[in-house]
């Protein structure tokens, strides 16, 4: 060939591998295309400029503060005084140096929560800081956020309730609309840059009984006007919720999904069609493609608090996530192709409470070690030309790792369908670790290898490109052990094999003096069990666990129930085991609620309140409102919570915690469930508590 020529065909194969073929956002298919066809429409869908940016965060943080902080509650209802609201030594400079330090880049402040309680200075509404005692009604916390955001390099976020429980337009649809978009208005153009808007799915009734239309596309608009950077989240186009609010994300988990943001009606349509929601197994398989009409780059955001509920309460500061809790949760998340969005609410002073903030700071230490030194040789980036390829990778000499990541360039799309990873062993590939998708970052972790060689391969639906792959060495956590206790009151404390295990059951902190622990032991009465597991002869120790008990239920009885499906029976509630549930009959003529047990502690107990432990897999029957009634004879009964709610129960199913409004006597008790979460008919409890005095 001649040279002219040759340069010819090479500007061609140039300029077609430049201009490939690129979907930003989104894609319809042709009618009549085949799966390949489509497939090929999927791996060319990217993300926008700003939900790149978005991703490569990371890490991002929510501060849950407002009423509920000073009430106790997880929802407000709305009629909460404003002038609750007293932080008594309000420090955003605290809050975002911690975060700060822990690695996260951006902050999101709960502006406005379900409660319609403002914190910020408003013109809409004189449910606000401006009617609280706070600095004389002169405060104003989203401002003094975002200052401190831009003092620490933090970029920055609000979260604005759509459901309003205070809004007497609330219900009125299009007076409310109007409403909403004066409140975002505000918030949009008197803080400076706003790099996230959060839309809760939530949405319920108003003051007045009634349930608002929210006008969506309309708030789009305003933010694509006003902040045309920002990306919305939850009930918006950029940012999808994982699903759970329990920290992990899917292992197949694709941001360019067949999942579409269903608050338009064709949205809605086609997720129906599909028979997938949220919190669908997998977004983006073969299957639904090949049934689907139209995908979209819509990633994952895994959001999930430190602490028990969104909100800061005392009685949670003892079960605040701990480092291994919090680094878990990032590798079930950033390592799973997420962002991660971690709850950190502030106290009732206003400030980040010293538990949460030493657990962060070890956090990020950890997070900051494992990636100091990447344990392979560098590298050029991996550009397949092919679907299958292999590669190999160096391990630098010596060097030993337990992390290996692996970083598609999303840029160009999410493509890869599967992994496998090999490592060099006395010259044989042993394979180590297998997985599907990879996106933006996942993250394996593996017993600490000391091997030469680690080989890649890939089976990805086009060709595709690597940002890099790495390895680390993470340190390990020495694990805390664990304490449970049966019906009967037996405890049993449970640690790695080589561990010894010491402890206490009087409160005091354990040493390497304590008990010695070996078999199970009764533990009848209220109170609290700590231990330690000791490593490598006493030289390695845990941290300390503890555990409160109350007294132990081994002589309390089901005397009636309302219904029970066979191996699901009442007594499931009692048997001081999670895992197993009472459940009423869940099919289609099953009886209606309201749904009850009813308890017979064998002897006069003085309550302060009860404990419901719903069940955690977030599947059926799970209560929302109840009543509960006292007796000492099982005939006279006293009611003495009368339509009781448990807030955000079917997103987050944590224990929940209900104080009497003063200490009660009794020997019977009565829980009754008044209707169920999603309106089933059905009602199902993992096991119920008393919190005696
Ligand atoms: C949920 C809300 O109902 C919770 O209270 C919390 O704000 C969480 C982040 O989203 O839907």
């Amino acid at each position: 060939m001649k040279k002219k020529n040759l340069l010819l065909v090479f500007s061609i194969i140039l300029l077609a591998s430049c201009t490939e073929k690129r979907y930003e956002k989104s894609a319809t298919f042709p009618q009549n295309a085949t799966l390949e066809e489509k497939l090929k429409i999927a791996s060319h869908i990217v993300p926008s400029p700003q939900q790149l940016a978005w991703q490569e965060l990371e890490t991002t943080v929510f501060f849950h503060f407002g009423i509920n902080t000073f009430t106790g509650r997880e929802w407000g209802d709305g009629t909460e005084s404003p002038t609750l609201f007293n932080p008594t030594n309000l420090n955003t400079d605290q809050w975002c140096e911690t975060v700060k330090n822990a690695g996260f880049k951006l902050v999101i402040i709960t502006a406005k929560h379900h409660d319609g309680f403002c914190l910020w200075q408003t013109k809409t509404t004189k449910h606000s800081v401006a009617a609280s005692p706070w600095k004389n009604g002169e405060g104003d916390v989203v401002k003094e956020l975002q200052k401190s955001c831009e003092k620490y390099g933090l970029k920055f976020g609000v979260y604005l309730s759509p459901w309003d429980r205070n809004a007497v337009s609330y219900g009125d649809s299009p007076a409310y609309n109007q409403f909403f978009m004066e409140q975002l208005t505000e918030l949009l153009t008197n803080y400076g840059k706003v790099d996230e808007v959060w839309f809760d799915g939530a949405c319920g009734e108003g003051p007045n009984g009634k349930v608002q239309e929210y006008d969506f596309p309309a708030y789009y608009n305003l933010i694509k006007k006003l902040m045309p950077n920002a990306v919305v989240a939850v009930s918006g186009d950029d940012v999808r919720w994982v699903g759970n609010e329990a920290g992990f994300g899917r292992d197949t988990e694709w941001s360019v999904t067949v999942l579409q943001n269903d608050v338009r009606e064709e949205a809605k349509i086609s997720n129906e069609k599909l028979g997938i929601s949220t919190t669908s197994k997998e977004l983006g398989s073969k299957e639904l493609i090949e049934k689907a009409e139209k995908m979209v780059w819509w990633p994952s955001e895994v959001d999930v608090s430190i602490r028990q509920g969104w909100f800061f309460h005392p009685k949670d500061d003892a079960r605040v996530k701990t480092a291994e809790q919090l680094a878990n949760i990032y590798f079930n998340s950033v390592g799973k192709n997420s962002v991660l969005l971690l709850n950190i609410p502030p106290n009732k002073e206003g400030l980040i409470a010293k538990q949460d903030s030493i657990n962060l700071a070890e956090y990020g230490q950890f997070l900051r070690q494992m990636y100091a030194e990447n344990k392979l040789e560098e590298t050029k980036t991996w550009k397949s030309k092919q679907q299958c390829e292999s590669k190999i990778f160096d391990v630098k000499k010596e060097a030993k790792f337990n992390v290996i990541e692996l970083a598609e360039d999303i840029r160009y799309g999410q493509r890869i369908e599967s992994f496998s990873i090999e490592v060099l062993k006395n010259n044989n590939w042993e394979t180590i670790a297998k997985g599907t998708t990879i996106g933006y970052k996942r993250l394996l972790r593996l017993p600490i290898l000391n091997v030469e060689k680690i080989r890649i391969n890939i089976q990805a639906r086009d060709n595709f490109r690597f940002k890099h792959v790495k390895a680390y060495l993470a340190e390990e956590f020495i694990s805390k052990p664990i304490i449970e206790r049966n019906k009967d009151g037996m405890v049993s404390i449970k640690a790695n094999e080589n561990a010894t295990i010491k402890y206490t059951t009087d409160g005091t902190t354990p040493n390497q003096n304590s008990e010695l622990y070996t078999t199970p032991f009764e533990f009848l009465s209220k109170g609290t069990i700590k231990a330690i597991a000791i490593y490598s002869e006493g030289k390695k120790q845990s941290d300390v666990q503890s555990r409160d008990f109350d007294i132990a239920k081994k002589e309390w009885s089901i005397i009636a129930r309302s219904d029970e499906e066979l191996h699901y029976e009442a007594e499931k509630a009692i048997d001081n085991n999670e895992n197993t549930i009472w459940h009423t009959p869940w099919n289609s003529d099953a009886k209606k609620h309201p749904h009850f047990i009813t308890i017979d502690c064998a002897q006069q107990l003085k309550v302060k309140g009860f404990v419901l432990i719903p069940r955690k897999d977030m599947l059926g029957g799970i209560p929302y409102n109840y009543d509960f009634y006292i007796s000492n004879d099982g005939k006279n009964w006293k009611k003495i919570i009368a339509n009781g709610e448990f807030s955000n129960i079917k997103n987050n199913p944590v224990n929940q915690e209900v104080l009497f409004q003063q200490t009660e006597t009794l020997r019977y008790f009565k829980f009754v469930a008044l209707n169920e979460v999603e309106n089933n008919a059905w009602c199902s409890v993992a096991e119920i508590d008393l919190i005696t005095k």
